[in-house]
């Protein structure tokens, strides 16, 4: 008898696969799959052939639509970039950083602010929520301490695999705990620095309605395809309508820059171009182009 499934799950090298029907196996890889299709991946979509009581074979990997290599998960959809304003300080340079890394890589993206409770200034909250929905994201605002947002967030529609990303201790276990109560999920503490721990050591698949979540142990960066650093500026969607001089501008000092000059009269936030900037460097240094 051959099953559909996905790999909802992989502890100590170990395949925990879920069938359409909803049972979960714990999978050994057939050793020609292995040789054939390399390391599975959480989010792979497998045949597997039941052995006895809650154990099967995975006999085939079906072709992957997308892998990156963080977050190790196969197929994925989009993924929630999760920030916190205080505890942890928030990097608007790695929110940055992911939002394009998105957009190069082709998957959806939206913003969870988490921790609403912790934020020491409600204005600087609120500035920074309206700045990125002003430039066309989907911005949630939530609090599993308070519960603010938290079931607007969830009863959206979407389908496909998504997972929760951000530094450590923002809070991604927190907010799929408060989601999936049953599930069992680690969750830890800040250490003395105001950092995360590190709690989350696997990843791991959880359905939720028609789409599934994954949470994953504090990854700040997705790794994604080398692309031209020159491919970064078109996304900072705020800038598409900045008629510079040159159509090839970088907005790098360039005469006659419109972002520049957006910059300059407040058009512009300073801590995107700040965040560009960073990026652009840090990947001409790495990639050389
Ligand atoms: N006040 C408050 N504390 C929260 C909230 N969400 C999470 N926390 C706390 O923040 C700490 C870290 O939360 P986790 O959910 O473990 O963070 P994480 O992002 O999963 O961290 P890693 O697994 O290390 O990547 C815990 O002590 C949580 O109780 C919140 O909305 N408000
Ligand atoms: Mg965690
Ligand atoms: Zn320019």
């Amino acid at each position: 008898m051959t099953l559909r499934g996905i790999v909802t799950l992989l502890e100590a090298n170990r395949p925990t696969v879920m069938t359409e029907s909803g049972t979960e196996y714990l999978c050994y890889l057939r050793g020609k799959v292995r040789r054939v299709s390399g390391r599975i991946l959480v989010g792979d979509q497998v045949e597997l052939e039941p052995t006895e009581g809650r154990e099967a074979i995975i006999t085939r990997v079906l072709p992957r639509q997308l892998q990156l290599e963080r977050p190790p998960v196969a197929n994925l959809t989009g993924i929630f970039a999760c920030f916190s304003l205080n505890h942890p300080t928030g990097n608007l340079e790695l929110l940055d950083k992911r939002l394009v890394l998105a957009a190069l890589s082709g998957i959806a993206v939206e913003i969870v602010v988490t921790k609403s409770d912790m934020a020491d200034s409600v204005k600087e909250l609120d500035e920074m929520v309206q700045l990125y929905r002003s430039i066309g994201y989907r911005v949630w605002v939530v609090s599993v301490r308070t519960g603010q947002g938290v079931e607007p967030w969830l009863s959206t529609e979407r389908e496909g695999i998504w997972v929760l990303t951000g530094e450590s201790g923002v809070g991604k276990s927190s907010l799929l705990h408060a989601v999936l109560p049953h599930a069992v999920i680690e969750t830890g503490g800040l250490s003395k620095i105001d950092r995360g721990q590190q709690t989350t050591r696997w990843v791991r698949l959880l359905k939720i309605r028609e789409f599934w979540l994954a949470d994953t142990p504090g990854y700040t960066a997705l790794e994604t395809v080398v692309t031209r650093a020159e491919d970064i500026k078109s996304k900072f969607f705020e800038w598409d309508d900045a008629r510079c001089r040159f159509p090839n501008c970088v907005h790098r000092g360039e005469p006659g820059c419109a972002v520049q000059q957006g910059l300059m009269d407040g058009t512009y936030a300073s801590s995107r171009y700040r965040s560009y900037c960073l990026m652009v460097d840090q990947w001409v240094k790495r990639w050389g182009v």
